[in-house]
This record gives structure tokens, sequence and C-alpha cells, in this order.
């Protein structure tokens, strides 16, 4: 066997850039590039690495490891998980700055290669810098933290183990019921020894997603109910886009006259004016899909992962509706006792096409579909309407001045606070695939990170247009280094802050479940004085082009000077922290069931009688 001497650290970066797949039919990189923060525990074997194969991979260098593994998440995501960035981190803090992304990753089933710096597997120079010791464990680091939120885990202790742990990282990441996060921990020592490595695990290897088809009987039986269905309803999920199944979905619904309510990982499946679409679903979703969904006698849930903020706790759905579960992952597709219907979408519903024939149920309850779908139209058209009113502009009136100027190659991106609920009502999608609210973790921070991934990830596809990123002064405060990132790398951005005075959708939360304001909105936070933070003046001060508007006409107007910056650019705005888009559903939380406030013991008896509605497993 042919055999090369190298370092662990160069055989992995050798390997990583050896990775190709097919995007559109054209060859690219599986790993296209690295985000870095370097440190003792990475920058003298992996950097050195990393250094020498400038041209073969790109590296880009972080402001702080969870913000470059969250532009990782994003990237992955614009990507719809054809590509994979690498982050790595040094030990120590470095790494555990990793593990909030990590878990964002894991939430919204996105692949993500992290290679963090360990400790010395001789032990012989212990405690290093940077080791917290664990004395009865000698072998645990503050990497075994990552075991809880990645899908593969493992420690490099010996350098021959890469020539598995690599493929067999990589197949996880690309095997589409399996795949998530990945965490490698590289000790120090065990980076720098070299050793003879199989001149063929690095040889180029094209990579294809596989796309497995359904088992027979389970379509067979999927076809069976959804012939008796009179009233079918489609759930569209993150899973969609995975699948690249919009085009598959939207020819599905218009074909079998299936109404489709959307999550916030599916939205932008179909475009807002498809003749299907109704709205979307849950708790940030819309009267109109929860009342289709309520009436619905079939439930195709087709890639979700059916969390709380898309069932309404387990209210949405009619108590007798069973679920047709279309997924890649067995898990996802079983739960609720659903008609399990386990594969690809896009093979899916291909599949339950052909089954179905021209089959429609009768044409009144789309016509239904379709009326409930323009009351939500004209709902949102009044609350985002520009007129001035009393008081500071609302999310709704800020989402529609923005999404009036957006094209259908504009991206949008947010996390986290009121925005996702605003975003997911009214923001229209004019194109598929073209809306990040990274709702399965809800991160704080993912804002402005997640923001500058995809739009670098966007950067690489033909002709795109803007990426929109929407944020709180919260989300802000807690992660903004990477609004510098994408000053830097030249990824642009268009930000919008919007500015309500703190955490005003937990305020909403503590006041609706009958709490006094605490804590949350900074005028509630028991300060002398609320100092303002001048969010313009702090992004200009990291580079960004950046402006404070006050009314919707202003921001009309900026977004038009932003579309033609040549860099990020910022556009904070003051906004009314009361003022919210109707329409979600019941949504669980825990409300003390004693209490000396009566209007605690009010909102407990509410929610008591909330989830007399839920469907415990069926
Ligand atoms: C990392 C993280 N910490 C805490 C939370 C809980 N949380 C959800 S929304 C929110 C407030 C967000 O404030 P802001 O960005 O200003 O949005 P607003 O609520 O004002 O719309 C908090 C603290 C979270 N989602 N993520
Ligand atoms: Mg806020």
């Amino acid at each position: 066997m042919e055999t090369v001497r190298l370092t662990t650290a160069e055989a992995i970066v050798r390997y990583l850039v050896a990775q190709r797949t097919v995007i559109d039919g054209h060859d690219a990189p599986l790993f296209p590039g690295v985000f870095a923060i370097f440190g003792h525990g990475n920058v003298t074997s992996l950097g050195h690495s990393l250094a020498q194969h400038r041209d073969d991979i790109r590296t880009w260098r972080g402001q702080n490891e969870q913000g470059m593994a969250l532009a990782a998440v994003a990237y992955a995501k614009a990507m719809r998980r054809r590509q994979i960035m690498v982050a790595t981190s040094s030990i120590g803090p470095g790494a555990t700055n990793f593990v909030t992304a990590a878990a964002a990753a894991m939430a919204n089933r996105l692949p993500v290669l992290l290679l963090s710096g360990d400790t010395f597997q001789s032990r012989v120079p212990d405690p290093v810098l940077q080791q917290v010791e664990h004395p009865g464990q000698p072998s645990t680091t503050v990497n075994d933290a990552f075991r809880a939120v990645v899908r593969y885990w493992d420690r490099i202790t010996r350098p021959e183990q890469i020539l598995s742990s690599l493929p067999a990282a990589v197949g996880m990441m690309l095997d589409i019921a399996e795949c998530g996060p990945a965490f490698i921990g590289l000790p120090q020592d065990v980076q720098a020894e070299a050793f003879d490595v199989p001149v063929a695990f690095l040889a180029p290897t094209v990579h294809t997603i596989a796309r497995p088809r359904p088992d027979r009987r389970q379509v067979n039986e999927a076809v069976e109910l959804l012939r008796s269905a009179e009233r079918p309803v489609i759930v569209a999920g993150g899973g969609v886009h995975y699948s690249l199944a919009e085009a598959a979905l939207s020819a599905f619904a218009e074909r079998h006259g299936v109404p489709v309510v959307e999550t916030m990982a599916g939205k932008s499946t179909l475009t807002h004016d498809h003749p299907c679409y109704v709205g979307p679903v849950g708790v940030t979703g819309c009267a109109a899909a929860n009342r289709v969904c309520a009436d619905a006698d079939v439930v195709l849930a087709v890639g979700t992962r059916l969390q709380d903020f898309t069932t309404g706790s387990w209210t949405v759905f009619g108590a007798g509706a069973p679920i047709i579960g279309v997924n890649a992952a067995r898990f996802d597709a079983d739960k609720h006792r659903s008609l399990p219907v386990v594969g690809d979408a896009a093979e899916a519903l291909a599949e339950l096409t052909a089954g179905l024939g021209d089959h429609r149920p009768a044409s009144d309850w789309s016509q239904r579909a379709r009326r409930e779908a323009q009351s939500y139209r004209e709902y949102i058209d009044a609350i985002a309407a520009p007129t001035p009113r009393e008081g500071l502009p609302t999310y709704a009136q800020v989402i529609g001045a923005v999404n009036r100027a957006a094209n259908p190659d504009d991206y949008a991106v947010s996390a986290a606070g009121g925005l996702p609920g605003e975003l997911n009502n009214g923001w229209r999608s004019k194109a598929t695939a073209t809306f990040d609210c990274e709702y399965g973790y809800s991160c704080m921070g993912y804002e402005l990170s997640g923001g500058w991934g995809a739009a670098m990830a966007r950067s690489s596809l033909a002709p795109t247009g803007e990426t929109f990123v929407f944020t709180g002064d919260g989300s802000y405060l807690m992660m903004n280094s990477d609004l510098y990132s994408s000053v830097l790398t030249g990824h642009k951005m268009i930000v919008i802050v919007c500015d309500n005075g703190g955490f005003a959708v937990i305020d909403r939360l503590q006041v609706n479940q009958g709490g006094e304001s605490y804590m949350n909105l900074l005028a509630d936070s028991g300060l002398k004085e609320v100092i303002p933070v001048d969010f313009a003046a702090h992004a200009a001060a990291m580079g960004c082009h950046a402006e404070w508007v006050t009314t919707i006409a202003d921001l009309e107007a900026a977004v038009v000077r932003a579309r033609a910056s040549d860099r990020t650019h910022v556009i904070a705005i003051r906004t009314d922290p009361h003022e919210w888009t109707e329409g979600g559903a019941f949504w669980e939380v825990g409300v003390p069931e004693e209490s000396d406030r009566a209007a605690v013991r009010a909102a407990r008896s509410a929610m008591v009688d909330g989830k007399r509605a839920q469907r415990v497993g069926w």
C-alpha cells in the first residue's frame, strides 16, 4: 500500500481538501472553507497545515467561536446541506464557545464539522493552560461537553484513527436522516504526530447525497389514507428545503388540491402567492392556517419535526385527524403515532402522487382554504400599512416596508425574540428557499453571525440578491462582532435593528401569564436611568455603513441606500414593544400552580383549559 508520512493535522487538511460534491450539476468542494480562531490548542499543527494549504481551502478568521460556528450553520442552511463548513477552535474556552452553536446545528439537523484542540494524550505536561482537570476522570476534558449537542463525537487518541473517523463523520453529515453537527477533538500532541497515511485516503472523492425512496407498503397505506381524506392539509417543514423538494411539493399540492401551511423552517417552500399557500402554522402562525389545520381530517406532515411552535403544543390539529409523517428520519416520521413514510421528501411525494393519480378531494375544501388565505393576506396588509400611527412604528410595519422593497433573489435571516413570529407572518416569500429564521434553537446571536454565513454561502451561488438580517436590540447586544467579520470579508448584509427597549417578547410572555413586567424591558430593570445604545454609532465603529431612521417612510428610503452600499449597511429603528401580529395558537409554558397574584392564578387556569385540546400521544 502506497503511503505518505504526514502529521495528523496535515492528513486531516488534505482529506478535507480532497472531498468534492456536486451542486446543480457542477463539481464543488464539499468543505468550501474553514472558520478559525487559533490558540495553543490548534495553531501550531492544524493552523500550520491550513496555512500551507491556503490556496486549496480558504480559512476565514472569526471573532468569536460561537459566532463563526453559527455562521457555519447558516451557511449549511443556505446551501440546503449540500456543502459543509469547518470551524476550528483552540482548547478550553475556544472549544466550549462552540457548544451553543453545535446545539443550534443539532436542533436544525444541519451539518457542521467542528475541530477543537484537546489536551495532551500523554498527560506529561498536565495541567496545561485552559485544562479544567477532572480529578476522578483523567480522560475527561471540556470537549466531553459536546456529547449532548452533536450527532458525531470523537477524540483522536492515535493518528491512525482519522482514517475511520473522518469518513464516518462525513457519512453522517451527508446522510439525510442522520445529518447534524460532527465534533472531533484533536489532542495537542496527536495533532503533531506523524504517521504513514495511505495515499488512497487522500484521493479526490466525489460525494453525492443519497435520497432513499420510501417503503412500498408505507406509500400504499398513505395513499389509501389520502384517498379517504375530505379535508387534507400539508404541513411543509425544513426537510422540504433539505430535499430540494419545493417544486415537487408545489406540484403535489396543486394536482391533488391540498392546502399548504408552513412551519418556520419550511417557510418559503411555496411563494406567498401560490394558490395552495394558506400561511404559517402554529404559535407563530396565523389564524387562517390554524383554522385550516383544526378542520383538516388528514395531516400530511412533510419534513417537519413537529416542534411545539408548529403544533401549538399539540392543539392545532384535530384530535382525530391522523398524521402521515413523510420524513427522512424514522424518529420524526413516527412522531405521535403518525403513519410513517420514511424517505426523501421529493421521492416520497413522487411516489404518493403516482399512487393518487388525479385524485382530489371535493373542491369546496380548497376554496375554503383560499378564502382563509385571503383573510390572512388582508390582515397583514392592514397591520403592515405604512400609515403613520401614534407612537412608534410596529414590527409589522417595519417588516412590511422591507418586504415590499425585497426582490425575489433576496434572502431573509433572523432567529429569536419577537421578530420570528412577526416575520413568519409578515414576510412574503417572493421566491422559494429564501428565508432562514433559525427557530429550532431560537438562538439569540444567530441573526448577525448567521447573516454573515448566509451572505458568504450565497456569494458562491450565481447572481443572488441581498441578505436582509432582522435583529432585535437584545440579540444585537448578545452577539454583534460578526458585523465586523462581514465588513472584513466583504460579505454584505443589510441589517435592520429593531430597538424596542429590551426583551419585549419575553415581557409579553411574562405579562400574558399573569406576571408583572420585570427585568425584560430595560425600563423595568430597576435602573436609575436607562442609557440608550446608539446602534448606528456602534455598527459604524465596526466599519459598517449605519444610520438611524424614525419613520416607515425613512426606512423605505434607507433600504434603497442600503442596497447601493458597498458593504454591510445597518439601519436602526425604534419600534413599539407592545404591538404584535395576532393569530398564533396555544403554547404550553409552565405557569405557577400557586401564586398570590390573581392574574397568575387566572393564567394558570387558562393554561389548564388550553391543555384540554392537546392530543396526547395521538
Ligand atoms: C441565547 C438565548 N438566550 C435567551 C433566550 C431567551 N429569549 C428569547 S427572546 C429573548 C429576548 C430577545 O430580545 P430582542 O432581541 O430585543 O427581541 P424582542 O423580544 O424585543 O422582540 C430572550 C431573552 C434565547 N432565545 N437565546
Ligand atoms: Mg427588543
